[in-house]
């Protein structure tokens, strides 16, 4: 099955394919006429196609190809071929390129989709395009593709109603997977061959986004347990005259090492929902420029539970007892981190366990220095929310954006808003984890929790 999506330059038709062959290679540009041929772009579940979309350059002389088309008065019964002859014609020559190539393709049989961007007032100049996509007797449907704030809309509705089926907002920029089940449940009314082919598209399509968001899951799951277990270990020559100054530097290191498996876990969630264009351009990040950097200031202000909810879930008790705070395990053993001292004076100790992204003790035995793990009681609270942030915006992606994935932590992660039982629940798994290791047993349970999540986001 194959659908052409035509319409005039620069109204969103190769977001609209991009969006629902979920695709982000294609070219999408603010300047007109970037697409010069028309091109299919399939959707597939694995190796399976499930129906096409053909991308199309606009209509660029649809009155004056009209016009040819009307020379000589013709019946009903016989447009499609006179739109045929018209091709047959003008294909190849300089003149109705951009017509001859968009026809192409409906000519062969592909359903009409007819894209116009509601942002601009209904002129009756379109009319020209309406009626020749109408001589070819194809099925088509029109999509409005709403950018403004759609004072539009009802005059458009009134005059696509003249010449298709039926017409349906779309915005291929926001629509989420619910929104493009949407537009597929629609074009079953296209036509009898379309139905099945359809129906069993959304099918396979909601079996692969359940599969997608188990997959999401895993990913997270794993790289946090992962996160919270690190340890980083470095040999020392001297034992006596480990300085402030390699403790710092090691820190940093830590720190570097798990902002590198939280950008590989998010590469991956990435590529679950087929984000390609995302990669490169994360990969090319200085984590320490960043602003949602993982170990700043403010990511650890807006992210994580509070410090009641920590004590409340039983997640402070384990670490505060663990030995985070009273860090003198093995032979020589401290804390560091800017102005550590100064806040233990000032603040407590127990604010600074809740807070500090830099609570990872080291350790010095049998010349190696090791750090890690991070014991402070937030720190997987703050991995798991810029996940589940994170695959939030991975949901609310379309495919015909373009640039930075951003992510918005400014307003409070979406753990604080989970149910006190699924929090106690997470609680437990972060303990078990801290305490066992790493088990498959846990990792899953994870994973289930941070499914049942994600269903609420
Ligand atoms: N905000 C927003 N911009 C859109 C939408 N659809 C298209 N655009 C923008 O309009 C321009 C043209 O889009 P494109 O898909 O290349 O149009 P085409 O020439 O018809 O293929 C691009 O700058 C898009 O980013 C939309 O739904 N929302
Ligand atoms: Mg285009």
């Amino acid at each position: 099955m194959k659908f052409a999506v035509v319409g005039r330059s620069n109204k969103g038709k190769s977001s609209i394919v991009a969006t629902l062959v979920e695709n982000d290679e294609i070219l999408i540009a603010p300047t007109p006429r970037t697409t010069q041929i028309s091109q299919e772009f399939a959707l597939k579940v694995g190796e399976r196609t499930l129906f096409s979309l053909i991308d199309t350059p606009g209509f660029e002389e649809a009155p004056a190809a009209l016009e040819w088309l009307k020379q000589e008065p013709v019946p009903a019964h016989q447009r499609r071929q006179r739109v045929q002859a018209f091709y047959d014609t003008f294909q190849g020559s300089p003149r109705f390129t951009f017509e001859c190539e968009l026809l192409k393709p409906i000519l062969e049989g592909a359903a009409i989709l007819y894209v116009v961007d509601a942002s601009h007032p209904y002129r009756p100049n379109f009319e020209a395009e309406f009626e020749i996509l109408q001589w070819t007797g194809e099925p088509s449907l029109a999509l409005l593709n709403q950018t403004g704030d759609g004072r539009y809309v009802a005059d458009w509705q009134a005059a696509l109603g003249q010449y298709f089926r039926k017409t349906l907002i779309f915005n291929a920029h926001t629509a989420r997977f619910e929104e493009r089940m949407r537009i597929l449940e629609e074009l079953r009314f296209l036509s009898d061959a379309a139905r099945p082919i359809l129906d069993e598209a959304m099918e396979l399509l909601k079996t692969q986004h359940q599969s997608r968001l188990r997959a999401a899951s895993f990913i997270l799951a794993e790289f946090i347990c992962e996160a919270i277990l690190y340890r980083k270990k470095v040999p020392v020559k001297d034992e006596s005259g480990v300085s402030e100054q390699d403790k710092e530097r090691l820190l940093q290191e830590f720190q570097d090492h798990i902002r590198k498996m939280e950008r590989e876990s998010r590469r991956a969630l990435a590529q679950v929902f087929q984000f390609k264009g995302l990669d490169s351009e994360e990969a090319e990040l200085n984590p320490k420029a960043q602003p949602d950097d993982l170990f700043g200031r403010e990511t650890w202000e807006f992210l994580g539970l509070s410090r009641g909810e920590l004590i409340i879930t039983g997640t402070a008790a384990g670490a505060l007892a663990g030995g985070t705070i009273d860090a003198s395990v093995g032979g020589a053993s401290f804390m560091v981190g800017t102005g550590v001292g100064a806040m233990l004076g000032s603040l407590g100790t127990g604010y600074l366990a809740f807070s500090d992204p830099q609570l990872a003790g080291f350790k010095l035995a049998r010349r190696m220095l090791t750090i890690g793990p991070l014991k402070s009681p937030n720190f997987p609270w703050i991995l798991l929310d810029r996940g589940l942030l994170f695959m939030i915006s991975i949901l609310n992606r379309t495919h015909a954006q373009r640039g930075r994935l951003l992510v918005d932590e400014k307003h409070g992660g979406p753990t604080a808003r989970l149910s006190k039982t699924d929090k106690r629940m997470i609680a437990w798994v972060f303990q078990k984890v801290r305490w066992m290791g790493r088990t498959e047993g846990s990792t899953s349970r994870l994973a289930t929790e941070i499914r049942k999540a994600m269903e609420q986001l």
